[in-house]
């Protein structure tokens, strides 16, 4: 039966899944945001529910500046004996590439309530450097850790790139490991990541991600029947499928699989839809989204969408076809916020309310702009679909030049744009500051509450009103490729998100910045 992909729009890379009964947990990698780590449930592998994150607090997840992909990288999820585990590793900058001797260590968290994101355990770090953290327990209960790191000595500046899966048993009470890390996998493309170890018969499998997460991405298979350690050997037909740079959905890769009630075993992986525009292609807005597709086994090797491209419309035993809705709206009405929405960075500072002015988001503004590399007072929501309305109203009347409050399209601190309202010396005024180009004033009432809207598609539009009859002004657009530029430092990992911001300079914003809703339609 044909279903729509991807499962779940929008910025969701790095996919893992587990079954536990009759649920489907999923999570999938969150870099320089807080909370991190979120955690969808399905019954059924189309509709995905966010149901929390699993690094809610500071003391379980520090981010503080880091470039643009820093942070949380690809994370497992697993279920062993009534605990449910989640591996990552976070990267304080990303520069793996500069200096690659300051490596994250990963590290894991527990729960044996996933219902419930506050009881998840604060993290138990590895001994081990690496990126993209798996943990198999085997048969007899001895647990392995595989992970990514560089087969060579770390250095500074080097530019050779030789990631490579590395596998060592690991005490999960203190994350010491128990025996010398082995490389059990390298890549002719100089990248193998996103390793994720099954055992399935007699055999164990090792799946890996390589080439690189951009157009080089393919998934591969090895397998052993020895143990986890090796010697594996190298599966039939690799890469297990090829999406290309002609296809609609391409960057294809890092899998990981599940078996669902009846039999059927399916896989999750990364992929991009870009925009075909005349003879180009436009980088998708929206980032690295979460496919699925079933998995037969052949001889005890495993076809992953019967060796074929993933594209859009998909076939698979069971399911049925779903179009995620574009329609969400938060009327600021509960005394928590809604699940799903992010901040850059662990915030330092208390810096909003709910309860202070009823009905609002109300944002007391942190000293920092949306330029700088520290968390500012922002709130943001990931865009899921490319052809959207995201509107809000603001109430906002700053006693101090140089301050502001309003809504932004983010990707990161080098690349957003913004439309705010600000004061000077002749009073209030609207400030649009397009990620590419002049920005430009509109002067305002000084007393109205600000309707601020964004049209999301072909290209973002930026508009406001100040009373809700009145018709848009629109008052500038942001071309994707502008809004989706690379970072000069940093790496583009993540994927559109829009968001709620005040500021003051230095200093922080006296006047408080109230929101009555927020809404994509
Ligand atoms: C992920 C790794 C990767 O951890 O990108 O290019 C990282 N490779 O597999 C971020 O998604």
């Amino acid at each position: 039966m044909s279903y729509v992909n991807p499962i779940i729009p929008g910025f969701n890379p790095d996919p893992s899944i587990v079954r536990v009964g009759k649920d489907f947990f999923l999570v999938t990698s969150t870099f320089e945001y807080f909370p991190g780590v979120p955690i969808y449930h399905s019954q059924d592998l189309i509709q995905w529910t966010l149901i929390g994150h699993a690094l809610t607090r500071p003391s379980q997840l520090q981010i503080h500046t880091p470039e643009p992909g820093g942070g949380v990288w690809a994370t497992t999820i697993r279920y062993h004996a009534g605990v449910y585990y989640i591996m990552a590793a976070s990267f304080q900058r990303y520069r793996p590439q500069q200096d690659d001797r300051v490596w994250p260590q990963g590290f894991y968290v527990k729960t044996t309530d996933i219902w419930n994101d506050k009881t998840w355990s604060d993290p138990i770090y590895f001994d081990q450097v690496g990126f993209d953290q798996d943990l198999f327990w085997d048969d007899d209960e001895t647990v392995y850790l595989s992970s990514t790191y560089r087969k060579t000595q770390p250095t500074v500046g080097a530019k050779l790139k030789d990631f490579a899966i590395h596998i060592c048993t690991v005490d999960l009470a203190t994350g010491h490991s128990t025996s010398v890390p082995k490389l059990i996998r390298e890549s002719s493309s100089g990248v193998a990541e996103g390793s994720h170890i099954f055992k399935r018969g007699r055999y164990w499998y090792l799946f890996t991600a390589e080439g690189g997460t951009e157009s080089g991405h393919s998934e591969w298979v090895n397998r052993s029947e020895v143990s986890p350690m090796g010697p594996w050997e190298l599966g039939p037909n690799n890469p297990l499928w090829r999406n290309g740079i002609e296809d609609e959905v391409q960057n294809t890769g890092h899998a990981d699989l599940v078996e669902d009630t009846k039999g059927q075993w399916w896989a999750v992986v990364l992929g991009v839809r870009p925009l075909r525009r005349g003879d180009t292609w436009e980088e998708s807005v929206l980032g690295r989204e979460t496919f699925l597709v079933p998995l037969e086994w052949k001889d005890d090797w495993p076809v992953i969408n019967g060796g074929q491209k993933i594209s859009l419309n998909s076939n698979g035993p069971g399911l049925y076809q779903f179009h995620t809705p574009v329609n969400w709206r938060d009327e600021f009405s509960e005394p928590e916020m809604q699940v799903g929405w992010y901040r850059k960075n662990t915030p330092f500072i208390n810096d909003y309310s709910l309860t202070e002015c009823p009905n609002h988001l109300r944002l007391h503004g942190g000293p920092y702009n949306l330029s700088v590399p520290a968390s500012p007072t922002m709130f943001l929501r990931k865009q899921t679909h490319r052809l959207c309305i995201w509107e809000t109203i603001l109430s906002f009347h700053p006693t101090v030049d140089e301050t502001e409050a309003g809504t932004v399209v983010w990707l990161n601190y080098f690349t957003y744009s913004s439309i705010g309202i600000r004061k000077d010396s002749k009073g209030r005024f609207i400030r649009f500051r397009p990620s590419e180009g002049e920005i430009v004033d509109h002067r305002l009432d000084p007393n109205t509450a600000v309707t601020l809207t964004v049209d999301c598609g072909d290209e973002y539009r930026f508009g406001y009103r100040e009373d809700t009859e009145s018709d848009i002004h629109w008052i500038g657009t942001v071309l994707n490729s502008a809004a989706t530029a690379a970072p000069p430092v940093g790496a583009n990992f993540t994927g559109m998100m829009l968001g709620l911001y005040a500021f003051g300079e230095r200093q922080r914003c006296l006047a408080p910045a109230d929101f009555a809703y927020a809404e994509f339609r």
